[in-house]
């Protein structure tokens, strides 16, 4: 810092999306003027996007939640009374008691949005007693995520850079912006790399591609299949590999046998001699060929099968922990903070409110939808509170109606968000949460394509404007209202402190650089290693799915077909917005 030009500069990471870029923010006399992207910072090749340079738009911005406000009138009637925090924090610690009391604390309905503090949200709720908590994942990348669990025992990074083919369908990497695999993908296009993309909207990245197909919306599986189909009945794979690695070929062989191009092409509206040359093309480029994981083809009803099949695909390419291929995930170092054992109530139902709605659901995540109709049915059992953090259900869930009806159920909501969001106008309690600029955060490890494995975090730029005040605090005076402030004794340094506590260089690296990387191996960690699926090898037939009546392999069912005169909606994002 200089102190006669009372310039500052500050590290932090951007949160107006998730990729959490590396910013170096200027602050003068107490206000923050720019916003950089920080040099140092490989996960984002030293980039801040649009949105990211205009972060400092969301901290100055008028319409910020400035104090605690408690509803007046019906609910969403849109009169609010400003409250003080003592006022505020009595009022839900009341409620939320109250609830627990009549109903047992799943009661309480827990939706963390991503971010850095969310941590702290799943903790309360683990210690007031809820096991009722949800995340955005079932709205978002939950699909992809079990798929490829399911096939490979972790979830993957792409190695977009190194990558010499690749075929991207249901994502939008130009638009829809992840660090680095956005920024990647155009410099291994400029070092050669085939991209073929599948959109049935022609986007910036199909406009940037080899090659564009306009697939039917939710026909992905038909294409994926034929392309398995393809480089099996040709013997494109490696028999070495195959007999090592994969489970099986030969029940997959029988199942793709119907699935041909010609076939396919029926489907997909893609026609059978480009299906079966991409087939041909990607396995003379593999193991540096991929499908790329993406996440958002339209979802019906078989969303997770469809992705299985994406992945299968990858699985015969051989390019697992290979260069340009599928990377596992490394280490990043961070060490879980040791806090005492959560207390245990009795009373609790066996179960999460959601259980046996939806088949390989992630217990920790729940799924939004579900969690909604059963409160709305009060199956299998009532819940009346709801303690919301950064989520925005009323916009970003499937219909509005719905989570209404279901809001009408509860007794008792609460909104902490840093603007008054559609959600937040129908809560009870609306209280005023800082933004990312100035907050401290607990550290955060990131992965990334070839890019790194590190370690952020967060330091206030500026002090926190009004009389916002972060989750962490006010959970922290929740759990002192409700007897349970022994589970929340610790400060985010300390927080801090313990999950760094295997990381020597960290804090150094932190102050010096704004991120530390973890020199950990980038490929062959799979080398003399087992995969954790329950053949131990990488599964295009699935025993565990088989054994709960799910298809053991993807079954190709077609999307219902619309009605004459009418047309399907199919969206995606843009750069420069955030979830519009
Ligand atoms: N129609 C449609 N629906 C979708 C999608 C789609 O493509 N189309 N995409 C889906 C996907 S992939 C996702 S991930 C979800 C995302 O949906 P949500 O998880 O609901 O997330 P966001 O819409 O990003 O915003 C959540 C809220 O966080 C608030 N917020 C922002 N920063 C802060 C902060 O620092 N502190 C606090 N306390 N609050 C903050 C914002 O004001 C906003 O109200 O939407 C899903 N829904
Ligand atoms: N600028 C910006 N970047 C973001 C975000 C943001 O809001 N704005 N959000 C972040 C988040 S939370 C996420 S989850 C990611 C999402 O990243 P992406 O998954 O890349 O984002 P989407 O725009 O939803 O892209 C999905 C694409 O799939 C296409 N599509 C729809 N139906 C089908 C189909 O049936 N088959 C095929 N092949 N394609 C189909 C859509 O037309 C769309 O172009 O982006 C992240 N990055
Ligand atoms: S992609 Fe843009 S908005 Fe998202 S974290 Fe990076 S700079 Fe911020
Ligand atoms: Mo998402």
């Amino acid at each position: 810092s200089n102190k006669s030009s009372k310039l500052a500069r500050h590290y932090s990471v951007c949160g107006i999306c998730l990729n959490k870029c590396g910013l170096v923010a200027s602050v003068e006399n107490n206000t923050v003027t720019k916003l950089d992207p920080n040099p140092n910072f490989l996960k984002s090749r030293a980039m801040l996007c649009a949105r990211g340079n205009a972060g400092i738009k969301q901290l100055y911005d008028p319409d910020r939640l400035k104090y605690p406000l408690l509803r007046q009138g019906a609910r969403g009637e849109g009169r609010w009374k400003r409250i003080s925090w003592d006022e505020a924090l009595d009022l839900a610690a009341k409620k939320l008691s109250a609830i627990a009391e009549k109903y047992t604390r799943c009661g309480v309905l827990f939706t963390p949005g991503s971010d850095m503090q969310s941590t702290f949200v799943h903790h309360f709720a683990e210690v007031f007693g809820s096991y009722n908590v949800t995340t955005h994942e079932s709205a978002c990348l939950l699909s992809r995520n079990r798929a490829y669990l399911d096939t490979f025992g972790e979830v993957p990074f792409a190695d977009v850079l190194h990558s010499k083919y690749i075929l991207m369908a249901g994502a939008n990497r130009f638009e829809a912006l992840i660090t680095p695999d956005s920024i990647d993908l155009m410099t291994a296009r400029k070092g050669g790399c085939k991209l073929v993309v599948l959109d049935p909207r022609y986007t910036k990245t199909a406009g940037l591609a080899d090659e564009w197909y306009p697939i039917r919306p939710g026909t992905d599986m038909a294409f994926f299949l034929a392309l398995a189909h393809v480089i099996i009945a040709e013997k494109r794979y490696d028999p070495a590999y195959v007999e090592k690695r994969l489970y099986g070929l030969p029940q997959l062989t029988e199942h793709v046998k119907p699935y041909s191009p010609e076939w396919a092409a029926t489907e997909c509206d893609i026609p059978a001699d480009d299906i079966r040359r991409i087939a041909r093309e990607m396995a003379d480029a593999a193991p540096a060929a991929m499908v790329y994981p993406g996440r958002r083809t339209s979802d019906y009803t078989n969303s997770t099968q469809i992705r299985r099949a994406m992945a299968i695909v990858n699985a015969l390419l051989g390019n697992w922990d290979q260069p340009g291929g599928l990377l596992a995930a490394r280490q990043v170092g961070l060490s879980s903070p040791e806090t005492p054992e959560s207390p245990f109530y009795e009373d609790n139902p066996d179960d999460r409110i959601d259980h046996g709605r939806a088949h390989l659901m992630f217990e920790e995540e729940g799924s939004f939808k579900h969690v909604r109709d059963a409160i709305i049915e009060e199956k299998p059992y009532p819940m009346k509170g709801w303690f919301v953090y950064k989520f925005n259900p009323m916009q970003s869930q499937a219909n509005r109606q719905k989570t209404l009806a279901m809001i009408d159920k509860l007794d008792f909501m609460v909104t902490v968000d840093i603007t008054m969001s559609d959600t937040a106008w129908v809560s009870d309690l609306v209280l005023p949460a800082p933004s990312y600029l100035e907050r401290q955060d607990p550290a955060s490890g990131l992965q990334g394509s070839s890019a790194c494995a590190c370690v952020v975090t967060r330091d206030p730029v500026v002090p926190a404007l009004f009389e916002s005040k972060p989750v962490f605090w006010i959970l922290k005076e929740l759990a002192k209202r409700m007897d349970l402030g022994e589970y929340f004794d610790f400060t985010m340094d300390q927080y801090r402190t313990q999950q760094l506590r295997k990381l020597p260089d960290a804090d150094a690296a932190l102050a010096k650089d704004g991120v530390y990387y973890n020199p950990a191996k980038l490929y062959g960690i799979y080398e003399g290693r087992i995969f954790k699926t329950k053949s131990n090898k990488i599964e295009l037939y699935n025993q565990r799915y088989a054994d709960l009546g799910v298809n053991p392999m993807p079954v190709y069912d077609p999307p219902r077909k619309q009605p004459k005169d009418r047309f399907r909606l199919v969206l995606g994002r843009n750069a420069y917005f955030t979830h519009c």
